[in-house]
């Protein structure tokens, strides 16, 4: 009942561990599985990269604050961690991945399909790195990064779009044009917070990504919008804490949705209850599968 195809992908259930929010360990995936759709992994770059001095992580009573700066090992390093993965999980592993222009995000990307990612998601929009944010505000280099994608790649791209654009909708349907077979929404809010005795910006980059439930509405706003503009499918993430508002996400027009800030309140057990809340929702509302929930908010 809760099984769905995500741009041809199988999950067993709607739900999906976005990127950047458990570290990067194949044994970690392998563990937190079972409650789980698919995992996406942190964001991998061509060269290694040590992100941010502290801090980079700012909890505040609605939701986090993270200028983690994109650290990873660089993707040469990280194909043996794919392909361990791969060997341990049983679900479909999504492969984030970014890059400084269109031959660096098909290098990572072509290095993660061989090494045996299911799918990659294209990151446009990390909220507090020009580097990166600058693909989802600009529809020609966005078009430029996902078409370079998928001319090359053979599985599933997604996209992931920002928040922090005028028209979200229009950048996805850029994306849908140039080959995405799905879009990833929404990353982040750019946002700060002062210390009020230094008087400066907390976090060491000045600007952080906002998550939690602070941003659900928001995200909700920005999946109706994405659905309304394409006909491929949405991975909606933003401020989910409970199964309402992943049942919110999926009649806003999400097929599968993810869940981030919430396990660092709640733990992974938020899976297991957002899926049993959404199978309830579906029985006392008559819907058969979640396909037939998705964007109902459109009708009528
Ligand atoms: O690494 C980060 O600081 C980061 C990334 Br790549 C992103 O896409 N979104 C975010 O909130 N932080």
């Amino acid at each position: 009942m809760l099984g769905i195809s995500l741009a041809g992908l199988k999950l067993r259930v709607p739900l999906i561990l976005p990127s950047g929010i458990l570290g990067l360990s194949p044994a970690f995936f392998q563990g937190i599985q079972s409650d789980l759709g698919a995992i996406t992994t942190k964001s991998i770059g061509v060269k290694p990269r040590k992100g941010n001095p502290t801090p980079t992580v700012i909890p505040l009573p609605y939701g986090l604050l993270n200028a983690m700066g994109l650290p990873n090992p660089g993707i040469d390093r990280y194909i043996e961690v794919i392909e361990e993965a791969k060997r341990r999980l049983e679900i479909p592993l999504i492969v984030s991945v970014f890059g400084g222009d269109e031959d660096e995000y098909l290098e990572v990307a072509s290095k993660a399909e061989e090494a045996g990612a299911d799918a990659v998601e294209a990151n446009l929009s990390c909220p507090h790195e020009r580097l990166v944010s600058i693909f989802s505000e600009d529809p020609l280099l966005a078009r430029k990064v996902v078409s370079t994608l998928s001319g090359s790649l053979k599985i599933p791209l997604f996209v992931k779009l920002s928040p922090n654009i005028g028209d979200i909708g229009r950048i996805a349907s850029v994306c849908e044009d140039a080959g995405a077979d799905g879009i990833t929404a929404i990353n982040t809010l750019r946002a700060m917070k002062i210390d009020l005795e230094l008087k400066r910006p907390i976090l060491s980059a000045r600007y952080g990504g906002l998550s939690g439930p602070a941003i659900h509405p928001l995200a909700v706003r920005c999946i109706y919008e994405i659905y309304e503009a394409v006909s491929i499918p949405i991975i909606g993430m933003g401020g989910v804490t409970g199964w309402e508002d992943a049942v919110e996400l999926i009649l806003a027009g999400a097929s599968a949705v993810g869940i981030g800030t919430a396990i660092s309140t709640q733990g992974l057990e938020i899976f297991r209850l957002v899926a049993e809340g959404i199978k309830g929702y579906m029985e006392s509302h008559g819907f058969k599968g979640v396909e037939e929930m998705v964007g109902v908010a459109h009708e009528g």
